[in-house]
């Protein structure tokens, strides 16, 4: 299969030209960030998946990020706010190496590569998704994790007056997610800094984020500030909210149900509103590279 990056699979003239029709067309509603962002030199990487990549302008304004509201297009009317520069990201708990590294000096460290995965929300939408990025194992091997160490914690953000979502919210705020250890050291792991070519926008999950292809959507965290590492399963938000719906492992599986839907199919978002529902894959297509990690567990209690 050849292998291709989204530079290749868009074609140059047209990829300029969208670039000047959406600042044209955006330039009366003021729109933020939906044009491109500062290019990234990326290298191309083994990850890529059969099927189309979800256009450009869908993964970019269909977002759940809740701290800027929960309408889809919530995130893009009102995360170009947020101040992402500078950032840092405390990592601590069980490790050697702690400390706040800046966004630079960890950027320094490790090689941005790009990785064409496929992205399942729970909500039973889907998207294919050119992320730029590098494997977390390269960060939590900066950090030196300490044997004890079992789970990892994330922690978005939490400033609530560039993330009106906080305000007076029910949510339980900072969001905060994990996973077990060897999940995050394992290679498919990426934090994202970028997509389609560009820095991730405010929206995405700027100016990092955590990917997990194979996992619902909503562990793969935004514009995370603080890492630590643990010798107990951590809270994770979705969780904290619904436990009965929404468990710590969440990964993809066509035969677990949510209790309120099925999880057999899903959406493919960018297909116009009438796109032909697609099956969806034991671990959103990444069992070889995956399942090992949970053989012997049951995966309905530990859904
Ligand atoms: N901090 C934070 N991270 C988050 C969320 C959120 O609301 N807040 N939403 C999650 C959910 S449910 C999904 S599906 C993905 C959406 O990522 P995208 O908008 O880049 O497609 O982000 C996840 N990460
Ligand atoms: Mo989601």
């Amino acid at each position: 299969m050849t292998k291709l990056n989204y530079s290749d699979v868009t074609p140059k003239g047209v990829f300029l030209n969208r670039r000047k029709i959406i600042a044209g067309a955006l330039a009366s509603t003021a729109l933020p960030q939906i044009g491109f962002a500062k290019p990234l030199d990326v290298v191309k990487s083994e990850y890529t998946v059969d099927g189309e990549i979800t256009p450009r302008d869908a993964a970019v304004t269909y977002n759940n990020f809740y701290e800027f509201g929960t309408g889809k297009g919530d995130p893009l009317a009102n995360a170009h706010t947020l101040t992402t520069d500078p950032w840092s990201v405390e990592i601590g708990g069980l490790v050697n190496n702690a400390g706040t590294f800046g966004l630079d000096d960890i950027l320094k460290d490790v090689t941005l590569e790009e990785r064409i995965y496929r992205f399942r929300c729970v909500e039973a939408w889907s998207m294919v998704v050119p992320w730029i990025g590098f494997s977390l194992s390269e960060l939590l091997k900066k950090a030196d994790p300490q044997s004890g160490a079992k789970y990892v914690a994330f922690e978005t953000l939490y400033r609530p007056e560039e993330m009106p979502g906080q305000k007076n919210s029910r949510f339980p705020y900072p969001y905060v997610e994990g996973l077990r250890l060897d999940e995050a050291m394992n290679p498919l792991t990426m934090i994202a800094t970028g997509m389609y070519g560009e820095e991730l926008p405010n929206q995405n999950g700027a100016p990092l984020r955590l990917v997990v292809p194979w996992k619902y959507g909503f562990k793969s965290i935004k514009s995370i500030v603080k890492i630590t590492l643990t010798d107990e399963q951590p809270p994770t938000t979705w969780n904290l909210i619904a436990d009965n719906e929404y468990g710590f492992y969440s990964n993809v599986n066509p035969e677990v149900d949510h209790p309120r839907w099925s999880q057999a199919s899903e959406r493919p978002i960018g297909g116009g509103l009438f796109a032909k529902r697609i099956p969806t894959l034991m671990f959103n297509g990444y069992a070889d590279e995956v399942a090992s990690l949970y053989s012997g567990m049951d995966l309905r209690t530990n859904f």
